[in-house]
């Protein structure tokens, strides 16, 4: 027993306390890790992509995961760090090579996982009080974490495995206290079973289940429906904004307002040196199509709503685009993310991708992409372009 360890002892701490909670929070990374990688993958597609676009819900729920498993993550990690701050202040710092790498590694690991999931909470609120990047910065921020975290789990995979269990766990503490306390000597505390005066481990574990299980039920309704009226935290509230679906960015803030209200507003959509522009009154007049899709943001808020309009896959018939184009589209919008996106094929040739014109039974409002906007299945929202003016093949 170091003696720093008495400054903050708790019989609660101990190394079956510490497997438990990563666990959950190990898997509440991996399971974080693999839903962002997915996004990150449809918004910068290598050439292997395989984009989905059934269930048309895909990317909501896989968003929605993934915001969601990144907010229950918060408790967890403060629980893990205060398991384990006693040897975190350890004294010697640096016993061998071996022992400052694990260090280093478990410093990279701690510091990493408190900006990621600092600066991701702050992504759902729109708030980005930094100078970089935050995808880039959120994107090799995950890397870092995965691979000191496999590099972690690979270190303590003797001590992992020793407490897995309950029953292991009585083994190991049985064979550590016969190994080191000569009889008629008191057990050393990290080895007392957590009995005693305060908090039971069962009890702590069940305090940090509730409150785990609190910040997920009062943020989840943001992407997942049923849990809609429990959402008392997360920024989005379905079923609000016009047309009851919420909006991130005005045309206002977008500085489209004129341009997207303009009489003379058309839709160029070209092929080589193939053109053709449509007034609203003829885009209006093709055939229309009505699909049930949701819009799925990056932030995790999601809805469902019903579009009416184009099919994309129509309007590059008209011009005699091949099938499988790739599509710039064009938002009257300029610069930024948001001006202008890339289709696959995967998208611009399945049924329900559309140029909406109307929104859940109207026309669009003008804040969300009047006179016409993407929505595609299975898409990231960001890629759903508003105010569109021009369909390109590249
Ligand atoms: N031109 C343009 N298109 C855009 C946006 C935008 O700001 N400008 N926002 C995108 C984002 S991030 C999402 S989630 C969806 C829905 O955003 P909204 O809530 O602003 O309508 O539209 C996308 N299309
Ligand atoms: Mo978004």
């Amino acid at each position: 027993m170091d003696s720093v360890n008495g400054r903050f002892s708790s019989p609660l701490r101990s190394k079956r306390l510490t497997v438990v909670l990563g666990r959950w929070l190990g898997m509440a990374f991996i399971v974080c890790f693999v839903t962002g990688l997915f996004s990150h993958l449809l918004q910068d597609p290598p050439g292997w992509m395989l984009f989905l676009t059934r269930p048309v819900w895909l990317y909501a729920a896989t968003q929605g995961i993934h915001v969601t498993t990144g907010i229950a993550s918060i408790p967890l990690l403060a629980a893990k760090l205060w398991s384990v701050f006693p040897e975190l202040l350890r004294w010697p710092p640096l016993k061998s090579v071996v022992h400052g790498l694990e260090r280093a590694s478990i410093a990279l690991f701690v510091s990493a996982s408190l900006v990621e999931v600092t600066i991701g909470l702050l992504n759902t609120f729109q708030w980005y009080p930094w100078p970089f990047s935050f995808k880039d910065v959120h994107y090799w921020l995950g890397w870092v974490i995965i691979g000191s975290l496999a590099l972690h789990i690979a270190v303590k995979l003797p001590l992992v495995r020793a407490h897995w269990s309950r029953r292991s766990d009585a083994t190991a503490l049985a064979a550590d206290t016969a190994g080191a306390a000569p009889a008629g000597e008191s057990v050393p505390a990290a080895a007392a079973p957590a009995t005693g005066p305060g908090w039971s481990r069962r009890g702590f574990l069940a305090a940090i289940t509730a409150s785990t299980a609190v910040v997920v039920l009062t943020t989840a309704g943001q992407s997942f429906t049923w849990l809609a009226g429990l959402n008392f935290f997360a920024p989005r509230r379905m079923d609000t904004g016009p047309q009851e679906v919420p909006i991130n960015r005005t045309a206002a803030q977008a500085g489209v307002a004129a341009a997207a209200l303009a009489p003379d507003w058309v839709l160029a959509v070209s092929s080589g040196s193939v053109q053709k522009t449509f007034t609203l009154a003829q885009l209006s007049a093709l055939p229309q199509y009505s699909y049930g899709l949701p819009i799925a943001c990056v932030e995790g808020w999601s809805q469902g709503a019903q579009w009416r309009g184009v099919r994309i896959r129509d309007l590059m018939a008209m011009v005699g685009a091949p099938v499988d184009a790739v599509l710039q589209i064009s938002s009257l919008e300029q610069g930024g993310v948001y001006g202008r996106s890339f289709m696959p094929a995967a998208y611009s040739q399945d049924e329900k991708t559309l140029l909406a014109l109307e929104l859940n039974g109207a026309p669009l409002d003008l804040d969300h992409g009047y006179p016409a906007r993407i929505i595609a299945p299975g898409r990231p929202g960001v890629l759903q372009t508003k105010w569109v003016h021009k369909v390109e093949v590249i």
